[in-house]
């Protein structure tokens, strides 16, 4: 396949589609113990392009047994960490050199545009790989002054050591399937820990590139293993293994409750990166194009699969009307095709299930007495579309206000101040995000404090930065990725106490 949608592709991305595509367990690329595959679909036409294994357990096993020796035998945990950064960084350098090739494959594969591709997804998975490696070498612990009781004559010194946690089993979504790898892969690996990485099985394509590029750096056998396979099966198995320490899911809400009670089973680490409802909140000194370009930002990144997405809309009674209108306008002349033509702006969703999830929740909207002011209706053609959609007279206890869409789909609603502002905005069972636009300090940072949620932007939507903790309140996850926090997630502490 040389050519897609009328778009030449990189010659590296045809030469990848073109051959054979295995698991990376142990250092080895390996087929399914059962044999069996599934397909890889483009979702802008809903044709099968590729096939990957079907990875069942008895492959997360292997996997699992590989990861182990990479950890026991030392390779990888007591190589010295600037050799482990030193790899790390070869494997920035290896991604930013196949750039391209990257944004392609997650174009083809996730339908994202490919122009966004390059510059988000691949261009913030370099700079997070680089900024990770940098902690290989500054994992620490401290000294503390003992005071122990009874044993008055003698002296103890006490110390904490970071260690890593061991064997790490990673499940990643489909919606930013090589940055989701990376944020676990590169925290897990300068901590020294080694890892069964499970991509989605919608977007399993950059998770196995990234493989190659593991082997192409020269990282020891087992380090990285990639297993590609169904949630049910091979992430399920995952999830359960006696044989790991940590698990770390991004996903739903609904699998990560399910993940997180295999993983407490067996007392392994877990942190959980979930939904989310993240409300957009306009307050009335803005000004209504900025608003509704940064409301159109928030809603229709990645089509709206963003678990950031700000599907909420709130604005000031007295902005309400102009920047639904200017928002609805954006909405309506976004150009919507496959990712891997340069000139789109709007992609399909990821399959056949999520646009159907979505329209399901857009027709559900309708039967409860919402109004599209912008789109509403599923592109034409057998490619999974859905356009950027606005949905205004909508009350709180809609469905499509209180459940996570997941689509380009946003509600728009007024509000009248800020105590009941900060109490709808809250009134979700999720607390990933939120964005406050105003330039009225004192009353930003009089909400910023009510607002329940892991991240607050402030007139901004979207921005994912390596050094900041991202995470979720309530239901939208528990643990921190990102910044130093992403070392606590792969680290157990020790603490030694020595009597002198
Ligand atoms: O997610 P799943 P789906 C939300 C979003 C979306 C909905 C459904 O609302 O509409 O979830 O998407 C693996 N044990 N988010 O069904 O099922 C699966 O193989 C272990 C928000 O695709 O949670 C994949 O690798 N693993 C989210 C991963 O879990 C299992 C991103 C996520 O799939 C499993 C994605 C099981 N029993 C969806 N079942 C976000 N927070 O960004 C599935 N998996």
């Amino acid at each position: 396949m040389n050519k897609l949608h009328g778009i030449e592709l990189h010659p590296a991305t045809a030469a990848f589609l073109a051959k054979p595509r295995r698991m990376l367990i142990g250092g080895e690329w390996v087929d399914a113990l059962a044999g069996q595959t599934l397909p890889v679909v483009d979702p802008a036409d809903g044709e099968t392009f590729c096939r990957v294994p079907a990875g069942e357990a008895a492959d997360i096993d292997r996997a699992v047994q590989a990861a182990s020796r990479a950890f026991e035998s030392g390779d990888w945990p007591k190589m010295r960490p600037v050799d482990r950064e030193r790899l790390l960084l070869k494997l920035a350098d290896l991604l930013e050199a196949n750039a391209q090739e990257f944004a392609e494959l997650e174009a083809i594969d996730n339908g994202k545009p490919v122009t966004m591709a390059r510059y988000v997804d691949v261009g913030l998975s370099v700079d997070f790989i680089r900024y990770m490696a940098g902690w290989a070498t500054k994992i620490e612990g401290s000294t503390m002054e003992l005071s122990v009781p009874l044993v008055r004559d003698r002296e103890f010194f006490g110390f904490t050591r970071r260690e890593p946690v061991g064997v790490v089993g990673a499940i990643i979504p489909w919606n930013f399937p090589l940055l989701m790898a990376v944020w676990k892969v590169a925290p897990a690996l300068a901590a020294g820990c080694t890892m069964i990485l499970k991509p989605a099985e919608d977007t399993p394509l950059t998770a196995l590139r990234l493989g190659e590029l593991v082997q192409e750096a020269g990282y020891p056998a087992g380090v990285l293993n990639v297993v590609t396979g169904l949630g049910h099966t091979a992430g399920a198995a995952l999830a359960a293994h006696t044989g790991i320490q940590k698990i770390a899911f991004t996903g739903s809400t609904e699998i990560g409750k399910l993940v997180g009670k295999a993983a407490m089973e067996n007392m392994t680490r877990c942190s959980l990166e979930l939904g989310g409802k993240s409300p957009v909140i306009v307050l009335d000194d803005v000004d209504p194009a900025v608003a509704a370009a940064g409301a159109a930002q928030a809603i229709f990144f990645n089509q709206g699969q963003v678990c950031t997405a700000g599907s909420r809309l709130y604005v000031h009674r007295s902005r309400f009307d102009e920047v639904v209108e200017q928002l609805s306008a954006i909405a309506a002349g976004m150009k919507m095709g496959p990712g891997i033509d340069p000139s789109t702006q709007i992609g399909p969703l990821v399959s056949k299930v999520q646009q159907n999830r979505v329209m399901d929740y857009v027709n559900s909207g309708y039967a409860e007495g919402a109004r599209a002011a912008a789109g509403g209706a599923a592109g034409d053609g057998p490619g999974c579309f859905v356009r950027p959609t606005v949905l205004v007279d909508v009350h709180d206890n809609m469905r499509v206000v209180r459940e996570e869409i997941f689509g380009p789909v946003v509600v728009a609603q007024p509000f009248d101040d800020l105590d009941e502002i900060a109490r709808r905005a809250n009134d979700t069972p999720f607390g990933l995000a939120a964005s406050i636009w105003s330039n009225d300090l004192s009353r930003v940072h009089r909400l910023i404090p009510k607002i329940k949620a892991g991240t607050v932007w402030v007139n901004c939507h979207n921005i994912i930065e390596n050094v900041m903790p991202f995470g979720g309140f309530k239901q939208s996850g528990i643990g921190r990725e990102a910044g130093r926090s992403a070392l606590e997630l792969y680290t157990e502490p020790k603490s030694v106490i020595m009597m002198l």
